[in-house]
C-alpha cells in the first residue's frame, strides 16, 4: 500500500489532523531529546482512544507496515524514534490523556498511556496521594512510556521500579486483539502475568493503551539534604549508613565535573563556596517529620559540607543540580549514554577503572541513582569511529562486575547490539519466541530490544 492509500485509510479512523505526513509536523516525533537518535516516519498516527489504536492496528498490518509506539519520546535509547528505513508508521499515543477517578479502597487509579507523569502527579497531590515513581522528565514522559520501558527513576529505593507500580494493563496486540487486565487485584493467581510481561517489552509485544496504577497516601513531611564527600566511596558507605532510616527515598549522587557542567549551563549559584569531588542528595518523606532522623543518621559522618532544605522551594533548589544534568549535559554535545548498574561494593573500582577503559576517548560525567548502584555514564567527545568500541569496554567492565548493561533506560536501539553482554543465548531464544508468539510478522517496534529474529 502506498503512503499516500495508507495516510487516507488512517485518516479515516483518526482524521484528517491527526495524520501527520509532512515533514515538518513528522519532525518532533522522528528525533529524540538528545538528537542522538534521529530517522524518518512514513507517517505519524495520532489516535484517541483504545478503538481507534485498534483499527490503526489492523489497517498497518493489512499494509505491512511496521509500528512504532510512541509517549512522550523521552527515552534515552533510541526505542522511541523511527529508523532512516522510513518504513516505520509513529503511532502516538498522546492522546489516550484521559484518568479516572481515585479508588481509595484499592489505592489504584486507571489512566490512559499518553497521560504525563507531572499531570498525573497534579491530579494525585492535592487529594493525599502519589504515584511510587518519579523522574527528571516528568512533564513530557508518559506513563505509557514509562511502563513500557520499565522506567526507574529517583525512588525505586523506597517504592520499587514502574513495574512494582503498575497492578495492570490494557494493551492492543499487533493483529488487533486486546488484552484487558485494568482490574489490577491485589490477588489474582490465574497463570501467565501479561501484565509484568508487557511491562519494560518496549513496544515489541504490544501497545500499552490503558493502565491501572498503584497509588501510596503522600507523606506530609519532607526534608532534604545535598552532602559533599570526598570519593565515591564515601558516598556509598553514606548510603549504607541512611539506609537504616525507613523515611529515606531518594539517594543520588553526582561529581564536581557534572556539577560544574550544570552551573555554567543554568546559570545556577553554587550549592557550597568551595567544590568538592562527590556530592550526594538525600531526601526523607515521612508522616512526621524526619529532620531528626536524618540529622542523627548523620552524626559523626564524613561530611565536607552539607545544605538542608525544610521547605519545597528549597529542596526543588538542591534537586535542580542533579536533575539539571541531562540538560547540561545535552547543551555540551551529544552524550554517549551508558546507564549501567552495578553492586554498590563494585561502583568506586568501576568509576577508577574508567578513565583506562576510555584511554582518552571520551570525557566521562558520572551520576544517577546511588542506592541502586545505578550509574549514568554520559561520555562526551567520543568520535563516532570510537563509540562502538568505548560502548563495548564500559558494558563488559560491567557484565564482568556483576552488573547490568541497562539500569533503566531499556535497551531500545542502542543497546539491541549487547543485549548478549546481559542475558544468555537461552534467554534471548525464549525472548524471541515470546515476540514472534505475540507479533509473528514482528511488525511492532523492529529493532529494538532484539536486533533481528535470529
Ligand atoms: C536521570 O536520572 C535520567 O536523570 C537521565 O535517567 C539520565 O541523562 C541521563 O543519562
Ligand atoms: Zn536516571
Amino acid at each position: 500500500m502506498d503512503a499516500e492509500r495508507l495516510a487516507r485509510h488512517l485518516a479515516a479512523v483518526v482524521g484528517p489532523t491527526h495524520v501527520l505526513a509532512d515533514a515538518g509536523l513528522r519532525a518532533p516525533y522522528e528525533t529524540d531529546f538528545t538528537g542522538r537518535y534521529t530517522g524518518r516516519a512514513r507517517l505519524v498516527v495520532r489516535p484517541a482512544d483504545t478503538a481507534q489504536v485498534v483499527e490503526v492496528l489492523r489497517i498497518c498490518r493489512e499494509a505491512e507496515a511496521p509500528v512504532l509506539p510512541q509517549g512522550g519520546n523521552t527515552g534515552l535509547v533510541g526505542g522511541s524514534v523511527p529508523t532512516a528505513a522510513g518504513d516505520q508508521v509513529v503511532l502516538s499515543l498522546r492522546r489516550l490523556d484521559g484518568a479516572g477517578p481515585i479508588d481509595p479502597d484499592a489505592r489504584r487509579i486507571t489512566v490512559g498511556a499518553g497521560l504525563t507523569l507531572s499531570a498525573l502527579q497534579g491530579r494525585l497531590r492535592p487529594r493525599g496521594w502519589e504515584f511510587g515513581v518519579d523522574l527528571a522528565s516528568r512533564d513530557s514522559a508518559t506513563l505509557g512510556g514509562m511502563i513500557a520501558t520499565n522506567a526507574g527513576g529517583e525512588r525505586v529505593l523506597r517504592y520499587g521500579t514502574t513495574r512494582a507500580n503498575v497492578a495492570g494493563l490494557e494493551a492492543v496486540l499487533a493483529d488487533g486483539t486486546v488484552l484487558d487486565r485494568l482490574a489490577g487485584l491485589p490477588k489474582d493467581n490465574t497463570g501467565y502475568d501479561l501484565t509484568g510481561l508487557l511491562v519494560g517489552s518496549e513496544g515489541t509485544l504490544a501497545v500499552l493503551t490503558a493502565a491501572r496504577l498503584r497509588l501510596v497516601p503522600r507523606p506530609g513531611h519532607r526534608v532534604a539534604a545535598l552532602l559533599a564527600v570526598d570519593s565515591l566511596a564515601a558516598a556509598t558507605a553514606l548510603v549504607t549508613r541512611l539506609r537504616r532510616i525507613d523515611s529515606l527515598e531518594l539517594a543520588e549522587f553526582f561529581t564536581a565535573e557534572g556539577l560544574a557542567l550544570v552551573l555554567e549551563h543554568t546559570g545556577l549559584p553554587a550549592p557550597f563556596r568551595a567544590a568538592h569531588p562527590v556530592y550526594l542528595l538525600v531526601e526523607c518523606a515521612a508522616r512526621h517529620d524526619p529532620a531528626d532522623e536524618l540529622a542523627e543518621a548523620l552524626e559523626g559522618a564524613d561530611v565536607r559540607d552539607a545544605a538542608v532544605a525544610l521547605d519545597a522551594v528549597d529542596r526543588h533548589r538542591l534537586a535542580a543540580y542533579r536533575e539539571r544534568h541531562t540538560e547540561a549535559l545535552n547543551a555540551a554535545g551529544t552524550p554517549l549514554k551508558l546507564d549501567v548498574t552495578l553492586p554498590l561494593a563494585e561502583l568506586p573500582g568501576f568509576a577508577a577503572a574508567l578513565p583506562g577503559l576510555l584511554d582518552g576517548r571520551a570525557r566521562p560525567y558520572l551520576f544517577g541513582h546511588l542506592a541502586e548502584g545505578n550509574v549514568h555514564v554520559n561520555l562526551l567527545g567520543t568520535a563516532p569511529e570510537d563509540e562502538d568500541a568505548v560502548s563495548l569496554a564500559v558494558l563488559r567492565r560491567v557484565a564482568d562486575a556483576g552488573g547490568s548493561i541497562s539500569a533503566e533506560h531499556g535497551i531500545g536501539r542502542a543497546k539491541a547490539r549487547y543485549l548478549h553482554l546481559g542475558r544468555s543465548a537461552a534467554e534471548i531464544a525464549a525472548m524471541r519466541a515470546v515476540k514472534t508468539a505475540l507479533d509473528p510478522a514482528w511488525l511492532l517496534s523492529p529493532g529494538t530490544l532484539l536486533a533481528d529474529r535470529g
